[in-house]
């Protein structure tokens, strides 16, 4: 019942926050008087060090690109994205940008705002829908992510007598980086029947959660090798897990994670973390010339793709100083 409140009283104040932003349409034009174009933007959450990089690149381009952002926090729940949505298309916004926290249930809502004919971009989350719901999709290949952490573990251990032990912190349960970094990696370590998965778990993509998984699975799994995490929180909160149980993260366990953030490359850069792939968050600018030429009516690609690299510790190390988020 408590929860349930907790639910209600969350829901009323996004709606609330919503509309307080919501009557400005129309005054926020230049100079010129011309109105500018206003996006409506529902964010998953604020879980990760990446993503909220990603929140900071979509806010400044807005403002660079001369763009009205109508802004909305989701708490990683997916009805809270649905609410903002509806509440964009009540708005009339010009475009609705989101970044959708798990692949299905999307159709209905996306129907309603082809119904409204106000075209969606999608950016960083792919959704499973008839890509006739949306213009576009801006982000990272996830496979591949998930291929080149497992290759690097393949290259590591090209020569092991032993089986490997892995463990693997998954994203969020139903998330496409989840569910494609999972298979990426899976198939590229098949190769090697010593690299062994013995436990997969979801640490929502959070440090806490990262540590209190790894917390249980440093338990019940008494000869771990190495720890894949699906983002560099979890990986950072499991280096704590490692530490508290008298271990060496990055020695008596290898870790090798995906992202990229300071924090994440501090590790690596110290020899905590052993590998990172990247994951770039700074989508803003590509965001904003997509709603402008959707505006404009161009046509734009209907996939995207980030352009990214990898870090070993040596590279970190170059590469810290200049990071940006
Ligand atoms: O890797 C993780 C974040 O969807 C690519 O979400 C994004 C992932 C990112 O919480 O840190």
């Amino acid at each position: 019942m408590f929860k349930r409140i907790l639910v209600l009283a969350a829901s009323a104040s996004l709606a609330l926050t919503m509309t307080a932003c919501g009557s400005d349409k129309d005054s926020g034009g230049s100079g010129s008087g011309s109105s500018k174009i206003v996006l409506g933007f529902s964010q998953v959450g604020a879980e990760s060090g990446w993503r909220t990089a990603n929140t900071k690149s979509i806010q400044a381009s807005a403002g660079t690109a001369g763009i009205e952002l109508k802004f909305s926090d989701a708490q990683q729940k997916q009805e809270n994205q649905i609410a903002a949505i509806r509440s964009f298309i009540k708005q009339k916004v010009d475009v609705i940008g989101f970044s959708p926290v798990v692949v299905t249930g999307w159709d209905a809502v996306l129907k309603e705002a082809k119904a409204a004919k106000i075209p969606v971009v999608l950016t960083d989350r792919a959704v499973d829908s008839d890509p006739s719901l949306y213009v576009t999709f801006i982000g990272s290949d996830f496979v591949e992510e998930g291929k080149k952490a497992g290759q690097w573990l393949v290259d590591e251990y090209k020569d092991a007598k032993e089986p490997v032990n892995i463990i693997q912190l998954e994203g969020t349960v139903g998330s496409a980086p989840a569910i494609d970094r999972k298979k990426g990696f899976e198939e590229v370590i098949g190769s090697n029947p010593n690299l062994k998965v013995v436990a997969s778990q979801s640490g929502d993509f959070t440090r806490a959660k990262g540590k209190e998984v790894m917390q249980a699975l440093l338990k019940a799994n008494k000869d771990v090798d190495v720890l894949f995490a699906h983002n560099d929180d979890m990986g950072l909160g499991a280096m704590q897990a490692i530490e508290e149980a008298g271990l060496t993260p990055g020695k008596d366990i290898k870790i090798v994670t995906i992202d990229a953030v300071k924090d994440g490359m501090t590790a690596l850069s110290e020899g905590k973390f052993n590998y990172i792939v990247e994951c770039s968050p700074l989508l803003g600018d590509q965001l904003m010339a997509t709603v402008k030429k959707v505006k404009a009516g161009e046509t734009v690609e209907k996939r995207i793709v980030t352009v990214e690299t990898v870090f070993d510790q040596a590279k970190a190390k170059e590469a810290l100083p200049t990071r940006q988020y």
